[in-house]
């Protein structure tokens, strides 16, 4: 019995593609979703290309055309969707309800792991408006998935290094500041912060693992359980500058919400949520629930101190 087989929607994504990576480093027969509306988006095709080249399947299909996407489902064991959810991208997290809908006809799905990979949107209850949708999309999906009985793994729990961590967790840049850093209230609330390619391998990790069949999977492994302030004093050591801090308090962080666009609102909102409330780490990994590093202690995670070297 070979390696289950896994389907990738959105693969050409920012996690996509690092998904169909990892899926053919560890031995799945992978199968990419070709969508018909890519067009003449050079990038998407030849990215398509390439992953055939690498072993991987090419399967045409449509969010439009229904049937199209039972008979991908239909070719394989796993479906593992990474669909968009950075507003200032494209943001279609409820799109994966025609998904759903298509699992559920095909049957023959033995797990499916829906476009999470951040906070644990069953803990963002309270999450600020507008921010918010985020959580309550992701919610709505999750219970399209349980109420269909589709077997499922939901995997959650941490900061996306490229957006958080080469910035020093700065709004609206993906760099290092020179000068200034703003630091969140007094920059002590631990954050988990996770280089995109160890996401992927933890989630693919988690496709055919009976430890993670109807469990959340949380990604936090200790060394990269870090606050603002470690992870600045991080990457002043390796630069070998000292930054000037400005401490920015909860209620100055939030004043300038309402003069912002929609999708610039929706990151203050999660920064809101990740740096002054800690919700990455404000609770405890309970029964039933699974922490990646401890199911997988064989991964060698990248710590954030190598991650910042590109930056230097
Ligand atoms: P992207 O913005 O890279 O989009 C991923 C894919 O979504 C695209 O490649 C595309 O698939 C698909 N897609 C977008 N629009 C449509 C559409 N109209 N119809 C069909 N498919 C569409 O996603 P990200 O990788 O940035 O985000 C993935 C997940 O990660 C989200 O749930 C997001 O919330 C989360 N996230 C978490 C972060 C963190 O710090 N924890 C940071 C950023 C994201 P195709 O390849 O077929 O074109
Ligand atoms: C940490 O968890 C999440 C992060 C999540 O559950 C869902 C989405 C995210 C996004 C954030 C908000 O959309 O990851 C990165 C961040 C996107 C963002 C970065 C938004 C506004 C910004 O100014 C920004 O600057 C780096």
């Amino acid at each position: 019995m070979g390696k289950c087989k896994i389907l990738v929607v959105g693969g050409t994504g920012y996690m996509g593609k690092r998904i169909v990576k990892a899926s053919l480093a560890q031995g799945h027969p992978t199968y990419v979703l070709q969508r018909a509306e890519i067009g003449l988006d050079i990038d998407k095709l030849q990215m398509l290309l390439s992953f055939k080249d690498q072993g991987a399947h090419l399967v045409e299909g449509s969010f439009s055309d229904h049937q199209s996407l039972v008979d991908a489902v239909k070719l394989v064991d796993v479906v593992i969707c990474t669909m968009s959810g950075v507003h200032f991208r494209s943001h279609n997290i409820l799109l994966q309800l025609k998904l759903v809908q298509a699992i559920k006809e095909a049957g023959n799905v033995k797990r499916f792991i829906p476009s999470e990979f951040g906070m644990d949107p069953a803990r963002m209850g309270n999450a600020i408006e507008p921010g918010r949708v985020t959580f309550d999309e992701k919610m709505v999906v999750r219970k399209a998935i349980e109420e269909a009985k589709i077997p499922y793994t939901y995997v959650c729990g941490c900061c996306f290094a490229g957006y958080f961590v080469g910035n020093l967790c700065q709004l609206s840049t993906l760099v290092p500041p020179k000068e200034n850093v703003i630091v969140y209230g007094n920059g002590h609330k631990k954050v988990v912060f996770m280089d995109e390619d160890d996401i992927a391998t933890y989630t693919v990790k988690t496709a055919d693992d009976p430890r993670a069949l109807n469990k959340t999977v949380y990604i936090r492994p200790p060394e990269n359980i870090l606050t603002q302030k470690e992870l600045i004093e991080k990457w002043e050591k390796l630069n070998g500058r000292k930054l000037t801090k400005i401490t920015l308090s909860k209620e100055d962080f939030l004043a300038p919400l309402k003069e912002l666009d929609y999708a610039q609102q929706v990151g203050v909102g999660h920064f809101y949520h990740v740096f002054y409330e800690g919700c990455l780490t404000n609770f405890e990994i309970r029964e039933g629930e699974e922490e990646a590093s401890e199911l997988y202690p064989e991964v060698e995670y990248n710590r954030m101190d190598s991650y910042l070297k590109r930056f230097l």
